[in-house]
């Protein structure tokens, strides 16, 4: 996987999300995840149209927004098209399959017609999968399975990495990637690395959070796509910001290839 470019891998992918994931990143030279982790619908819109160039990845905590109303949707779509990227729902699912089709197709959010990508843990195993893939919504849609955390005291073992990577091989059709913080799948080709904890000046937060350099992540713990979210969301500009990291993460990508 670390050996291959972007567009090489394109024809090893699976699943509809992640070969368009693909090309978006290498047409716009991005393999930045703005993690969008604001409270109001405005700040959402703004930071979407101000990052939007400079992405691959939007990814949303929609729970956490105050004043949401199914009409924003329309405007971030909207935003989405014209700038290309890919809205991405970080729901981290874990339930048992009903209760998950339950979560990403109905309630006010109706995540399953808006976002093509969410997440899920794996510890309840293939329901989850099931239930995601079963649910009414949008025809592609593709799931980022978490293997590890970015925190400090996150319970995940090697076993629990180990199954969780088995299990996402046997969904080649529904999984787009793997949620995780060390160099896994490098047989696989085909699948995405998301790696979040990434910051250029801090080392964490007060709640456990641990972050990496973007050249870090992706040249010594295999990050295809970085998830960026306050070291962006929190600084006076985060159109130049989001520049910045899109910059240093591509470099690293290249270097990355370049050196196999
Ligand atoms: N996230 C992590 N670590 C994980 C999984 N997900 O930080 O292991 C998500 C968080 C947040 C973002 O839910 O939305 O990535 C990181 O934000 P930050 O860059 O502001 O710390």
């Amino acid at each position: 996987r670390l050996k291959l470019s972007f567009l090489e891998r394109l024809n090893f992918a699976k699943n509809p999300v992640t070969r368009r994931l693909l090309q978006v990143m290498c047409d716009k030279k991005t393999t930045l995840c703005v993690a969008a982790d604001v409270t109001s619908t405005t700040d959402l819109l703004n930071l979407a149209e101000q990052t939007g160039p400079h992405i691959c990845l939007f990814k949303t905590h929609i729970d956490i927004v105050e004043d949401f109303h199914p009409n924003f949707l329309k405007h971030l779509k909207e935003i989405a098209e014209r700038h290309n990227f890919i809205i991405f729902e970080d729901r981290k699912f874990a339930d048992i399959g009903n209760t998950v089709q339950l979560q990403y197709s109905k309630s006010m959010y109706q995540i399953s017609s808006w976002a093509n990508l969410v997440t899920a843990h794996s510890v309840m195993g293939k329901g989850i999968l099931e239930g995601i893939q079963q649910s009414e919504g949008l025809k592609d849609r593709g799931v980022f399975l978490l293997a590890e955390a970015s925190c400090a005291g996150s319970l995940t073992d090697q076993s629990y990495v180990d199954a969780t990577l088995k299990l996402a091989k046997q969904y080649p059709d529904l999984i787009t990637g793997i949620v995780c913080q060390n160099p896994l799948l490098l047989e696989e080709p085909g699948v995405i690395q998301l790696t979040p904890g990434v910051h250029l000046e801090s080392v964490g937060d007060r709640l456990a959070q641990q972050y990496n350099s973007p050249e870090t992540v992706v040249l010594e713990k295999g990050a295809d796509v970085a998830v960026v979210g306050r070291a962006i969301t929190k600084s006076a500009d985060p159109a130049a910001e989001a520049v910045k990291y899109k910059e240093v993460l591509w470099a690293a990508y290249e270097k990355r290839i370049a050196s196999q």
